[in-house]
């Protein structure tokens, strides 16, 4: 049966071209998920363009793997040009999806070791090996971040291993749109906000110390956000919207016992509660850059890498969704991206020199050119952002 995505969205749905629009969307269905009012979204992006002048600065690579006693630029090359020792990078989650897309990306360039932080450790060597990344390029540590025991292990052997750390990235995510009932971490939270928000949280926290410690000319800790948590866009009006709210769930501690699963506090909702994770994850990003940007020079930064709708994001969605999203985000939204091309985009926040300004949220145009986005008021909330902080170190015992 051939398919025919424009029967998917009603005619009354008009998407938006590039730069600033209005967006209106009539009562219409998708996928079972169902509109009520029209909904306006306002898009506005300064396009920024970033050129790609990719180490030409740092001149020839030379491989290091315990480099906590080496410096990161020496004077060895025969050519007297000084050079930079290899990168190493933690990419949570890289065992599918676009962490395991960057993570080959990165290691391609015999530039970077990449840690595949990772709860299946078989899975992620299997992972490793089917996308050719080779041996001294990568190693596999195991992480589960629906526990925080776990988080503190990754992060005691990660130091035992004596590898400096140069850039974290935040990318393991959960997605659970059909759960009627809300599942739970180790310690007791909402899975999708326990696993992609507070696993993060404590990760980062944690791992900021050794950031600190590298002597690597651009230090990085990039959390990877996503549209769906930004209601300024039309991907975020699509129910149900992300929303903290006031935050009484979250302080409750997401137990869902004498208090909500929700961060809001309401009723619990398996997609909400993944864009209300998302929202987190951008306003992490920024605290950690009012906090600690200044201080440490380390750049903090989040990003959209695009519709990967072939990802085992979808995995816990229902067969027709996981069958007409890639389609649909192909040839209606036309917000579709390839795994490797969203591997690309999120080696370049990690690696790209011209990628170094702090407190960004990135996005990418449909020429693939990296641009300054700008976030939802709520995931731009300065005062929210120091609030989800302070709430969530308490409920991660850091504070
Ligand atoms: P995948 O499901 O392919 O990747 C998610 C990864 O997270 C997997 O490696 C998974 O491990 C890992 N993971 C899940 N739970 C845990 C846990 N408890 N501990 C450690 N690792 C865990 O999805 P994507 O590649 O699409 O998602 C990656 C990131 O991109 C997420 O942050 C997502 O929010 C974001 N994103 C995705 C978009 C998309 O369109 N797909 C759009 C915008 C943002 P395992 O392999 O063991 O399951
Ligand atoms: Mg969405 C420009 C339009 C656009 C983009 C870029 C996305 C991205 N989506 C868009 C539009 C729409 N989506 C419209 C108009 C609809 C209703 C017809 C729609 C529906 C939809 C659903 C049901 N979209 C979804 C879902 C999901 O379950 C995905 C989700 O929200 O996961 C949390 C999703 C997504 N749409 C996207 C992106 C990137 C997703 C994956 C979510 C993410 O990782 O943040």
């Amino acid at each position: 049966m051939a398919l025919q995505p424009a029967s998917l969205v009603s005619p009354a749905l008009s998407l938006p071209k590039e730069g600033k629009s209005t967006v209106c969307l009539k009562d219409s269905s998708f996928f079972g998920i169902s509109f009520s009012d029209h909904l306006k979204s306002e898009f506005s992006s300064s396009a920024l363009r970033c050129k790609r002048e990719f180490n030409h600065h740092v001149g020839a690579i030379r491989a290091q793997t315990t480099a906590t006693t080496t410096p990161a630029v020496n004077k060895a090359a025969p050519d007297g040009k000084k050079t930079l020792r290899k990168g190493s990078v933690v990419i949570t989650g890289a065992s599918s999806g676009l962490g395991l897309a960057t993570a080959k990306a990165l290691a391609e360039t015999g530039k970077w070791h990449v840690i595949m932080a990772c709860r299946d450790f078989l899975k992620a060597e299997r992972a490793a090996k089917s996308a050719g990344i080779t041996k001294e390029n990568y190693t596999v540590m195991h992480l589960d971040l629906a526990s925080l025991d776990s988080v503190r292990q990754f992060v005691d052997n990660f130091r035992q291993s004596g590898r400096p750390l140069d850039v974290l990235v935040c990318n393991a995510a959960v997605y659970l749109p059909t759960a009627k009932e809300p599942t739970f971490t180790a310690e007791g939270f909402e899975l999708s906000v326990g696993t992609n928000h507070l696993g993060h949280f404590l990760l980062s926290r944690l791992l900021l110390e050794d950031l600190q410690k590298s002597d690597y000319p651009s230090k990085r800790l990039i959390i990877v956000g996503s549209i769906t948590g930004n209601t300024n866009t039309l991907a975020g009006n699509v129910p149900p919207k992300a929303n903290l709210g006031d935050l009484r769930g979250l302080s409750g501690g997401l137990t869902g016992l004498n208090s909500s699963a929700m961060i809001d506090g309401g009723e619990f909702d398996g997609a909400k509660a993944y864009k209300d994770s998302k929202v987190c994850n951008m306003l992490t990003m920024q605290e950690f850059h009012r906090r600690y940007h200044e201080e440490t020079g380390i750049t903090f930064a989040s990003l959209y890498p695009g519709c990967i709708a072939t990802t085992g994001l979808f995995r816990e969605h229902i067969p027709l969704f996981r069958w007409l999203f890639p389609p649909f985000q192909k040839y209606i939204t036309k917000g579709y991206v390839s795994e490797e091309e969203s591997g690309k985009r999120l080696a370049q926040v990690v690696s790209d020199p011209s990628l170094t300004k702090s407190g960004v949220y990135w996005s990418w145009n449909k020429n693939s050119a990296s641009f300054e986005n700008q976030l939802s008021q709520e995931a731009s909330d300065g005062e929210k952002a120091r609030r989800v902080w302070e709430l969530s170190e308490k409920l991660v015992g850091l504070a």
